[in-house]
């Protein structure tokens, strides 16, 4: 660079949850100085701020975890087999204090805009309070479901025993709160817009001798995450739903069905996912055993999504939910047949019925994947926009980075591969490590993709949305947020690619010296 200007660190890092706190612990590993900026008062990203009743993991905890350290794995110990979000945030500092890095953190500090400046190539980032922090690489880890799209559900101190509950919004994080608060509430209301499908969980506690046998499995386990096309611990069945009888499909949806975990999701038959027929028998299926739930047959068609199939939005996991719909104290409310008219201070009020409430939740999702990038000003060189580029939906190279804004990063971005989180921030992290370290070897400070890269991977992210169903339906997956202004349908946030393909891609790049990544 022309200027050269003594920097606050080598590497800024926006948001302290998993890619945050990974990102600085190899960071560090590389002998840089690297600071991580996060508003809240903690660390944790979504496992600090969800503290809702019932928040909690539904791929078993011990798949769902980061798995770049030996030690790691040896110390920490899973207590249920789905871990809850307290034993989570736990975990979570655990790592934060064994890799030392608790330092590395400035809380409760948010950033609202980042600038590159060409003549020292580095970035400076302003905070609320108009501080600035400047470094040569940024790196963002704003996570993909960090933006609510309405205001935050009360916090998880408030108590909910004896009260008239209503749950706006029957999503993962609906369906996990609408379980635990029936267990105290005196009346729960439950207002579904678009129904869901959801299964059984089946957790259970883990004890130490379990633990220590799950340990032992610990590098088949990850294996076979690593070898799967979403990062989960089980691969979908070769055989094709339509090209079996009835009893051979039923008998693998059966032993799924009693089973824990998202097998039922991600180790189904693998045309089921990609051709309408076969997402038909299952779905059908799936609704036989949510009317053996559902006592009144009215109650359980509406619980039974009309919309989409099984699985072609993200599957949430239950325990109990559909008998919920048995219990006096709970109704469901279609909003569908009776719209929400108006809130007030102390009610609900459909188009028929007007619902008194002493508390209301709000379970009505996240402006996900860009949301958490329009938050922050990004300008690059000549003081380009990120919201100019991104006008007509996000544009990137590999997801990792975008032309015109030259070191930066982005971890778990908008087209960039997703799945099982903690496996996918690793692999992401640990690309970007690889290259930073490259640059440093070559002495390079300079590092910009290029449109020819941009437009490929640009390409490729849209090719991708051709065959699976879920990339032809509503929901934060697709982009489509009914409560934010130009986003009501879909775009293309998310790679529906799988992480394989994602990381031959990638391994591709690199091997060809970072292709279509301009340097000096
Ligand atoms: P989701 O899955 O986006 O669910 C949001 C829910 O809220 C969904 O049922 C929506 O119905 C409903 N919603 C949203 N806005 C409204 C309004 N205005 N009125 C009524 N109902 C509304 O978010 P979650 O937080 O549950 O889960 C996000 C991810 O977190 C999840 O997939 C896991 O990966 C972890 P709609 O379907 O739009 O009709």
């Amino acid at each position: 660079p022309k200027d050269r200007v003594t920097l606050d660190a080598d590497v800024l890092v926006i948001g302290a949850g998993l890619a945050g706190i990974y990102t600085a612990i190899s960071m560090k590993r590389l002998g840089l100085r690297v600071k991580v900026i996060e508003r809240a008062p903690e660390v944790g990203g979504v496992w600090y701020w969800n503290k809702y009743p019932g928040a909690r993991f539904d791929s078993e905890s011990y798949t769902y975890m980061f798995t770049f350290s030996k030690e790691l794995l040896d110390e920490w110990n899973w207590k249920e087999h789905f871990s809850a979000q307290a034993d989570t945030l736990k975990y979570i500092n655990y790592i934060v204090d064994r890799f030392d890095i608790r330092s590395n953190f400035q809380l409760e500090t948010e950033v609202k805009s980042a600038r590159y400046n060409s003549a020292t190539r580095s970035w400076t980032l302003t905070d609320s309070n108009k501080r600035t922090y400047t470094s040569k690489f940024l790196i963002n880890c704003l996570g993909p479901l960090t933006t609510p799209t309405l205001p935050d559900i009360p916090d998880g101190h408030v108590s909910l025993t004896g009260k008239r509950v209503g749950v706006i919004g029957t999503g993962a994080t609906g369906i996990q709160t609408i379980q635990e608060v029936a267990k105290t509430a005196k009346k729960l209301t439950v207002f579904q817009r678009t129904a869901n499908w959801t299964a059984p969980l089946r957790n259970s506690n883990i004890d130490q001798a379990e633990m220590e046998s799950i340990r032992e499995r610990y590098p088949d386990i990850i294996r076979a995450c690593k070898s799967s096309p979403m990062g989960f611990m089980y691969q979908p069945d070769p055989r094709e739903a339509l090209k079996l009888s009835r009893e051979e499909r039923e008998a693998l949806w059966e032993g799924q069905y009693n089973q824990r975990g998202l097998v039922k999701w991600v180790g189904n038959f693998k045309d089921t996912f990609t051709s309408q027929e076969a997402n038909d028998l299952y779905s059908e299926w799936m609704s036989k055993k949510i009317r053996a739930r559902v006592s009144d047959p009215n109650v359980a068609k509406k619980l039974i999504p009309k919309s989409h199939g099984f699985g072609t939005r993200r599957v949430p996991l239950e325990n109990g939910y559909y008998e919920l719909f048995n219990e006096p104290h709970v109704k469901l409310v279609d909003l569908y047949d009776t719209p929400i008219e108006r809130i007030t201070e102390t009610s609900v009020k459909t188009t028929t019925e007007n619902f008194e409430l002493d508390v209301l939740i709000y379970a009505t999702g996240f402006d996900a994947l860009t949301g958490s990038y329009e938050e922050i000003e990004y300008f690059g060189e000549e003081g380009l926009s990120l919201k100019k580029c991104w006008e007509r939906g996000p544009r990137t190279y590999l997801g990792f980075a975008v032309p015109g804004f030259p070191n930066m990063f982005n971890i778990l971005g908008p087209h960039q591969a997703t799945g099982n989180i903690p496996h996918v921030i690793e692999y992401a992290v640990e690309w970007v490590s690889t290259f930073i370290k490259y640059l440093q070897k070559h002495d390079l400070t300079y590092v910009n993709p290029n449109a020819e890269g941009e437009e490929k991977w640009t390409q490729h992210v849209y090719d991708c949305t051709k065959t699976p169903l879920s990339a032809k339906v509503n929901s934060w997956m697709t982009g489509y947020n009914s409560n934010r202004p130009g986003k009501s349908q879909r775009r293309v946030i998310r790679y529906f690619g799988n992480n394989i393909e994602f990381r031959r891609r990638c391994e591709e790049v690199a091997a060809n010296g970072y292709e279509n990544f301009d340097m000096k």
